[in-house]
Order: structure tokens, then sequence, then C-alpha cells
């Protein structure tokens, strides 16, 4: 089974002039270990927002690509927020979520997709134009490109292991993350 960062280093050069918003814990930190670059957003806590986010700086700056990376346990917590993706359905952003079948950052305990729920098939129904399940690097890389070309709302549902880094701390404060994010946001128009 694939491994979520080996999906980040593989899009990694592809988000240099995107909006990138992530959950915390794990993806963040991996994302971090990437290369932090200012037009990172890590959204630290608020589980389930950060496609809420992405999607209002997507109709907010229509002309940049906003990419947002998600877990199953977050997506789970605002499943509502599909429908209101869809409702909206900016051809800018591109949903992507880590599904490890785990809420690893707390300990790894199983959640719904473990015992089958389908995410992909759940963002259809909400009304989302293009949702896909991938499972090796390879389609993942190609499902993202898929997406950008496509030019329409997306979400790519990435079957990983539940595996991670040691820690989930970071030396980048959250204070510092939000003014600089916000700075690249303002000079990039
Ligand atoms: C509303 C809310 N409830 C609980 C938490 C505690 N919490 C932090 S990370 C996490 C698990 C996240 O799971 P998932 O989105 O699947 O990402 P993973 O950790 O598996 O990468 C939980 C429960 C939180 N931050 N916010």
């Amino acid at each position: 089974m694939m491994q979520r960062l080996e999906c980040m280093r593989a899009i990694y050069d592809r988000l240099e002039s995107c909006i990138v918003v992530t959950i915390m814990g794990a993806v963040s930190v991996e994302l971090q270990s990437l290369g932090h670059r200012p037009n990172f957003f890590y959204l630290l806590h608020a589980m389930g927002l950060a496609s809420s986010t992405g999607l209002g700086l997507a109709l907010c700056r229509p002309k940049q690509r906003v990419v947002v990376f998600d877990g199953d346990g977050s997506i789970l917590m605002n499943l509502g927020g599909f429908t209101t993706l869809a409702r909206y359905r900016p051809k800018n952003l591109v949903h992507v979520i880590f599904d490890n079948e785990s809420l690893l950052s707390v300990g790894g305990f199983p959640t719904a997709t473990a015992t089958g729920s389908d995410l992909a098939r759940i963002a259809t129904a909400a009304g989302v134009p293009r949702s896909t399940t991938v499972q090796t690097v390879e389609e993942f890389t190609a499902a993202f490109d898929e997406a950008v070309k496509s030019n329409e709302l997306s979400c790519i549902v990435a079957k990983v292991e539940a595996t991670g880094p040691k820690g989930y701390v970071t030396d980048l404060s959250m204070l510092e993350n939000r003014f600089e994010f916000a700075g690249w946001i303002k000079k990039s128009i």
C-alpha cells in the first residue's frame, strides 16, 4: 500500500504556485518535512474544516489553484462540507483526501472507511463533479494532473498506509504560518 509522504513528494513541485491547505497532525508534519513554503497553510485543530477553508480561498482567488490535503477522520467530521463544495463547485480546487482508515494522529483508531464507507462515492453523491479513488503513487499523480487539467472541482481519495512521522509538532508556530500565508496571498494577486 502506498504512503502519503510518497504521494506528496510526487506532486511537491506542482504545489509551488498553488494555495495549499492541510489538516493538522501527520499530514502537516509530512508536508513540512518535504520543505515548508509560504503558500502552505496548516489548519491546526479544526478537523473537517480544511476543505471549507479551501473553498473560501478558491472562491476569493478564482485565478489561483487551491489544493487541500485532508484526512478521512477529518472529512467524516464534516460531511456537509462536500455538499457545500458541490454547491459552489469552484473549478480551481483539488480536494485530496488521504484515507488511511484511521485517526492516526491521535493513536490510530479505525474510522468508518475501515468498515466500508466510500468517500469518493459520498463526494459524487453530494454532487462533486469529479471524484476518484487511487491506490498507487502513479495513479495518484495522474489523477492530480487530470484534476488540474480538467478545471473542475475534483476530489481524489488516496488509499494510504496508516503510518506517519514519529512526532506531530514542528517548530513553525501557528501564528507565524497564519501571517506568512496571508502575506503570500496578498503579494500573489
Ligand atoms: C474537532 C476535533 N476533534 C478532535 C480533534 C483531535 N484530533 C486531532 S488529529 C485527529 C485525527 C485526524 O484524523 P485524520 O483526519 O484521519 O488524519 P490522520 O491523523 O489519520 O492523518 C483528532 C481526532 C481535533 N483536532 N478536532
